[in-house]
């Protein structure tokens, strides 16, 4: 170890560099990040540097890497630009860590995130030997204050073997004012989660950590990695009238009540397009929303009164936007509550609470199952992320999508999905730029051609219906031969709507 110059609270302050020497190969750390929020920055990076230096050297050198879910492009990207990581969980969303997944260069565990939590704390997925965790201060006596998400941190403060903490100096220190953390008891004799509101408090501002595991504090001074947000194409906002469309509907004929219930919205431009319309209805009372991923048109509904308060796991903003919320503390720190994802996304909170979930599919098929993560069932996207916590146990669940990707070489509703995340005893509500298509209640065929009829796009709906004329009856109508003959068309030709491929040729 170099020379330690200053101590913090009775810590060693060390260079980010000094700590990378600290981590050997094969080392399983557990990082801070839900999302680019909160997500460690500096050891990562300094990480990266070593291993390309002991690659250059001969000697190998690459990490377990656990997160809360994706991360920050100085941690995901730079370690996999690096050729750092070996085994990856639970959810990512970096383009050259994706290649090495699909390349079969790096093993990669795509799991729930409100499990993640608990199977660290269970031992699930052994030891953690490291937990790198970004925080606005720590005590002597060990209470640590994060930063822009709560992830999984609390567990990884309390489960790992050696704490580094990255304290940056540039994350609102009053943040922590919103943070509720709790590390529920492991079973048996768990005590039910006592939420009755999405703003409820539960816990703590602050997260635990045996102080004489902290081998020591980095100092940093750098914003969040959050991508730009973009504004709404046209087929967002169509998907996005039809819900707010929809809700108007629900609560107008007595199926969701008067003062509407809270909502979980996934990422992205869809989930940003959802949020305004249904912030500009004129129908659609104010809201709350309990969810695991806090966005800008949120943040934006939120200050105009809309949104009336919302719980999260982690808060996705632009500077502006972070910048706003330091000055205008007091107005926020009454209307949000930061989490752990193991109760951002907790299924029986979900189920208590009465949530609407919302997130965005690859692919439906025509009975109803979704495909989040794995692009002709073989190459993983990012991963399930938070969408089955929500979907599975809400009040509504509705996946949306565009009705085509890739121009229209892809159709979104296909016969069989390729891949299966949540299935068609989770998934009621299906929304394409095209429609929406309300499934409670339905029978499998029903169910079928309902989806082709108002969310195919127009172009596919002929072959979809002649796939399910020609399947012969049964409960659920599939023809084996051909089920998947869209995506053999679309891997070997480019284009779903191709002549059909001799069943000698399939893709393998
Ligand atoms: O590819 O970027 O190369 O053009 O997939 O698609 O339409 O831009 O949508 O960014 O919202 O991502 C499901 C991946 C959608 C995401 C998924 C191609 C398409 C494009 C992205 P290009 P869009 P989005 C909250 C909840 C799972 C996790 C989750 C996701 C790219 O929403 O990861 O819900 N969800 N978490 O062209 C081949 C298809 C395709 C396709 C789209 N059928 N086949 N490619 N694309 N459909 C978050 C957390 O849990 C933290």
């Amino acid at each position: 170890m170099g020379a330690i110059s200053v101590d913090y609270e009775g810590f060693p302050v060390l260079d980010a560099d000094e700590v990378a020497s600290l981590i050997p190969d094969g080392a399983m750390v557990a990082f801070s990040g839900f999302t680019p929020a909160g997500a460690a920055k500096a050891v990562p990076q300094a990480l990266a540097r070593r291993a390309r230096q002991d690659h250059a050297a001969g000697l190998p050198y690459a990490l377990r890497v656990l997160t809360g879910a994706s991360t920050g492009r100085s941690l995901d990207e730079a370690l996999a630009q690096a050729e750092a990581i070996r085994w990856r969980a639970p959810y990512q969303s970096s383009r050259t860590l994706r290649d090495q997944i699909n390349r079969g260069d790096v093993d990669f565990v795509d799991m729930h995130l409100s499990d993640v939590p608990q199977f660290t704390l269970f031992g699930f997925f052994g030891k953690i030997d490291f937990a790198v965790i970004e925080a606005s201060e720590i005590t002597a006596d060990g209470r640590v204050y994060l930063t822009n998400s709560i992830g999984a941190s609390p567990a990884f403060l309390h489960s790992a073997e050696h704490v580094v903490i990255e304290l940056n100096r540039g994350q609102s220190r009053r943040i922590a004012e919103m943070s509720d953390i709790v590390v529920p008891k492991t079973p048996p004799y768990r005590p039910a989660i006592d939420l009755d509101h999405p703003l409820q408090r539960i816990g703590k501002p602050y997260a635990r950590v045996d102080p004489d595991k902290v081998i020591g504090i980095v100092e940093t001074n750098e914003p969040d990695e959050a991508t730009d947000f973009t504004q709404a194409n046209d087929v967002n906002k169509a998907i996005a009238r039809h819900v707010a469309e929809f809700f108007a509907a629900e609560i107008a004929c007595g199926r969701i009540p008067r003062e509407f219930l809270p909502i979980q919205s996934g990422v992205g431009n869809v989930a940003n397009a959802v949020l305004e319309a249904i912030g500009e209805h004129p129908d659609l009372p104010d809201f709350t929303m309990y969810t695991e991923v806090l966005q800008s048109s949120a943040f934006e509904l939120m200050l105009q009164g809309r949104l009336k308060g919302a719980s999260t796991c982690a808060l996705v903003l632009s500077p502006q936007q972070m910048q706003q919320l330091d000055e205008q503390h007091d107005f926020f720190s009454s209307r949000l509550v930061l989490r752990p994802q193991d109760i951002s996304n907790n299924p029986a909170a979900v189920r208590q609470l009465g949530i609407i979930s919302m997130n965005t599919a690859l692919e439906v098929d025509i009975f109803a199952h979704v495909n989040s993560t794995h692009v002709c069932g073989k190459r993983i996207m990012n991963g399930i992320g938070g969408s089955g916590d929500f979907t599975r146990n809400a009040y509504t669940s509705i996946f949306m999508c565009p009705s085509v990707a890739k121009g229209g070489s892809i159709s979104a509703i296909v016969p069989m999905c390729t891949h299966i995340d949540h299935s068609e005893h989770s998934v009621q509500v299906i929304v394409t730029e095209q429609g929406l298509a309300d499934l409670r209640g339905l029978a499998p065929k029903q169910r079928a051609l309902k989806i082709i009829e108002r969310c195919a796009h127009p172009d596919y709906r002929d072959y979809l219906h002649r796939y399910l004329c020609d399947s012969g009856a049964s409960h659920i109508q599939h023809d084996l031969t051909r089920c998947f003959k869209l995506h053999q068309n679309f891997l070997r030709f480019g284009s779903m709507l191709h002549d059909e491929v001799p069943d000698t040729e399939i893709d393998k």
